[in-house]
């Protein structure tokens, strides 16, 4: 399913800026064609996300709900006994996931005995034959091996928003903290997953910018998600307006286009989506979701398993078996 043709890592800012500002249905027309020319349309990876250690974050993301900082209704829950994560997972498995991620509410990963356990918990996923990935903070090189040695598949480090925009959002670390650990992610030899997120009050250059930082590394990230806001009662950007759906496909559409052999993740955002507003977001180019049980993401509602495998029926479309890695050719 992948074709000859070299990845390209050498776009420009105006390339970039073309893509995303066609009319809409050439946009879509064009991702539609590039993503059947790298991908099963019909396959849609599910990706299940377990909160391992929630809240109580000491960074101040003004998007998230689990800065302690803000006064959330969000529960802090320590990190959980390993057992019951690797029941997730089988749960996950069982439901039709075939990647699993741990997302922590962690600045950046501690050499300590909480470690110890998450390396536990990576080895015991992987043993389900399930894609394991996790989304714990800042990481070093060292402890990228670890996680890597612990059979890692993918780890999750979104650049959020543009450079330039970083510090309107995030004041408690730097957009070059994220570049790095994400080098050290790849270092190691671990899958990369990196997107943003879109409805913080950025401009179209800022998410331009966002898509030409990823789209210009020297290996494509293999995991691009796309998240819109997800408002939270008690953060900085609870009042935000809501994502127009033709904002979410743009930026999908582009994704695909300029990172072909990504998946592209449709991430946060689905539960202000109707159907066939996520069915648009799938013919831009989207091709994977993620869900968790009980309905929810990892603190804020998201559509449930069955109500996704009946929108699944609806379009035609089955959930993918494993993903694919990237052909990656330079030129
Ligand atoms: N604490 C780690 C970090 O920030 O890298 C890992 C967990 S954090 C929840 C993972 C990602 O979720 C963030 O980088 C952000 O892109 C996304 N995210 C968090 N809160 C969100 C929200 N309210 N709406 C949309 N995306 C959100
Ligand atoms: C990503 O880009 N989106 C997911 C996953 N990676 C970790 C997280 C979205 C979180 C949405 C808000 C919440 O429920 O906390
Ligand atoms: Fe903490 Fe991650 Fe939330 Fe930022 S996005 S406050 S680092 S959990």
């Amino acid at each position: 399913m992948q074709t000859t043709e070299p990845l390209r890592h050498n776009w420009t800012k105006e390339e970039i800026e073309a893509i995303y500002q066609k009319p809409l249905l050439e946009l879509v027309y064009e991702a539609a064609t590039v993503h059947r020319q790298w991908h099963k349309a019909s396959e849609i990876q599910v990706c299940t996300l377990l909160s391992v250690k929630t809240g109580g974050c000491p960074e101040d993301c003004s998007y998230c709900g689990q800065a302690a900082r803000y006064h959330t209704d969000i529960k802090v829950q320590a990190l959980l006994p390993t057992e019951t994560v690797i029941a997730h997972a089988k749960k996950a498995k069982d439901a039709g996931s075939s990647r699993f991620c741990m997302a922590a509410a962690w600045r950046e990963v501690r050499n300590n005995r909480d470690f110890d356990r998450i390396i536990d918990m990576v080895k015991g996923v992987n043993e389900l034959g399930l894609e394991v990935c996790c989304t714990l903070g800042m990481l070093t090189e060292e402890q990228a091996l670890r996680l890597q040695e612990a059979g890692l598949h993918a780890y999750n480090h979104n650049l959020d928003t543009s450079e330039a925009y970083y510090d309107e959002i995030i004041s408690t670390r730097k957009f070059d903290n994220r570049i790095k650990t994400i080098q050290n992610v790849r270092k190691a030899g671990i899958t990369v997953c990196s997107g943003g997120i879109i409805g913080l009050g950025e401009t179209a250059a800022d998410r331009i910018s966002m898509l030409l930082t990823l789209a210009t590394m020297p290996k494509h990230p293999e995991s691009v998600p796309v998240n819109a806001l997800a408002r939270v009662k008690g953060t900085p950007l609870e009042n935000q307006p809501k994502v127009p759906i033709w904002d979410m496909v743009r930026m999908i559409a582009t994704a695909r286009i300029i990172m072909p052999a990504s998946v592209v993740r449709l991430s946060a955002g689905r539960i202000e989506m109707t159907e066939e507003e996520q069915a648009w977001c799938f013919m831009a180019g989207a091709n994977s979701i993620f869900t968790g049980e009980r309905e929810t993401l990892l603190v804020t509602p998201n559509p449930g398993v069955s109500e996704d495998m009946q929108m699944f029926q609806n379009l035609g479309l089955q959930p993918m078996v494993k993903e694919k890695e990237a052909v990656c050719t330079t030129i």
